[in-house]
């Protein structure tokens, strides 16, 4: 068997959430495979609505295997509130929910060091997510970090040993007074760990390698998205993770042979939180039409989000990256009230049509658009695709053309119900 991978073509809250969700029920196992408490992936199901972080979206099914794998990096605090959050639905993910014991500790001197960080750069922040992403993903690249397998005998000196050094860096660096925050924090990190340990701490690797032995098929759920890939992303506005496929592999330990389809989902038009270039963004009233009909916002911060017209430039290099298989377009119904839309084909830079994605992501960017009818329809409402109005097909038929791959799905609306097959 192989492993699908499901990831984000632009910068983010793309709608993978409710994607992995509707496909569970045709997979054994779910896996996270990078990124952590940064993501929040949205799931309305029926008139319940959950974000989640760290969890996989698949434990809203039954007898599915979900797996935070070892690229992954993990706060004990932020998953035992989740782990809470979750209690309402009577799940009990003690029995199907793994952790690799490589995935990695956001540590909550991380946290204040990405505060100290953010703080210190001013008007050049990354606008993080503040959830200690950046620090932790440093310190395992530099042979610094702690991971869940390392919660047995000896953590507390460990701990102490990477804290101390955390604390020497805020106060000689970053001259953050540190204190009173982080006794507010720790004790809840600490009971964090205690949830943390009744759970089943796996070699991910061999777990999802022996699965797919077994005849099992996995999904493995990309967060954020790829032009946040700290490679191939708009760098250095981007996250510290390969969100790209070749990420799946490093954060579960599977070989690139075992990946099967490679689903790319990507909104109908682009947001993005958070700081960076960002050429079709949208300042004026349109901008605030797409913010306010998509609810763009942060689902993690509650930050707004940036909003602006579908990019193809970005979306055929995510592709090209990623090796995408089948497409997914999500929120089809937030572009329901516009006579027009517009799409971007191309860049002009110094006055030269560039038609690949470049280096750098300045203000010299201009993009061009072609302009296509909108629908003015209410698609919330529909649940086949014969229904869609011929304005959408030719949106859709306009971006197969463009890209040479299928939409198998179009998402009218955030519930299960409103995912149409469109392959
Ligand atoms: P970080 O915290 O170090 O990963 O931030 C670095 C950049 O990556 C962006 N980033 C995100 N962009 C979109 N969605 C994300 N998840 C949340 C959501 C974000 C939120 O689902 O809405 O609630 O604000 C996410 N996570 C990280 C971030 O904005 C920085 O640009
Ligand atoms: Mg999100």
């Amino acid at each position: 068997m192989k492993v699908d991978v499901i990831l984000g073509l632009q910068w983010g809250d793309e709608g993978k959430g409710k994607i992995v969700d509707v496909l569970t029920p045709k997979y054994d196992a779910i896996s996270r495979f990078q990124g952590g408490p940064n993501a929040g992936h949205t799931l309305e199901i029926n008139d319940f609505k959950q974000v989640l972080h760290s969890i996989p979206s698949g434990i809203f099914h039954e007898n599915k295997v979900n797996l935070i794998g070892n690229g992954v990096v993990l706060d004990p605090l932020v998953f035992k509130k989740e782990i809470e959050s979750l209690k309402k639905y009577g799940l009990d993910l003690r029995k199907n929910l793994y952790i690799s014991k490589k995935a990695h500790l956001i540590l909550p001197t991380h946290k204040l060091l990405d505060a100290a960080s953010e703080s210190a750069k001013g008007d050049t922040k990354i606008g993080s997510t503040l959830k200690g992403i950046g620090p932790t993903y440093k310190d395992k690249i530099g042979r610094d970090g702690l991971r869940v397998g390392d919660l047995g005998q000896g953590f507390e000196q460990k701990y102490a040993e990477r804290t101390n050094a955390h604390k020497e860096l805020l106060e000689k660096f970053f001259q953050f007074d540190y204190q009173e925050l982080l006794t507010e924090v720790e004790k809840d990190w600490f009971e964090g760990i205690e949830v943390l340990k009744e759970f089943t701490f796996v070699d991910s690797e061999h777990m999802v390698n022996d699965l797919l032995l077994d005849e099992k098929s996995v999904l493995a759920e990309g967060a954020q998205g790829t032009l946040l890939d700290i490679d191939f992303g708009s760098y250095p506005f981007v996250t510290s993770s390969n969100t790209i496929c070749a990420g799946a592999c490093t954060g579960l330990g599977i070989a690139p042979q075992t990946i099967g389809k490679v689903f790319g989902i990507f909104k109908a038009y682009c947001t993005r939180v958070g700081m960076g270039p960002f050429p079709t963004e949208l300042h004026d009233e349109t901008g605030q039409k797409l913010r306010d009909a998509g609810n763009e916002y942060g689902s993690t911060t509650g930050r707004p989000r940036r909003c602006g017209w579908l990019d193809l430039v970005a979306l055929k290099y995510s592709i090209m990256i990623n090796g995408v298989t089948e497409l997914f377009m999500m929120k089809g119904d937030v572009l329901d009230d516009f006579d027009t839309i517009k799409v971007c084909v191309g860049y002009e830079i110094d006055g030269e049509v560039v038609d690949k994605f470049p280096f750098e992501l300045d203000d010299k960017v201009k993009p061009i658009y072609v302009e296509l009818p909108g629908w003015k329809t209410d698609l919330t409402k529909l649940t086949h695709q014969n229904e869609f109005p011929e304005e959408l097909n030719n949106y859709i038929n306009f971006i197969e053309d463009e890209t040479g791959l299928p939409i198998t799905i179009t998402s009218v609306g955030p519930n299960r119900d409103q995912t149409i097959l469109t392959g």
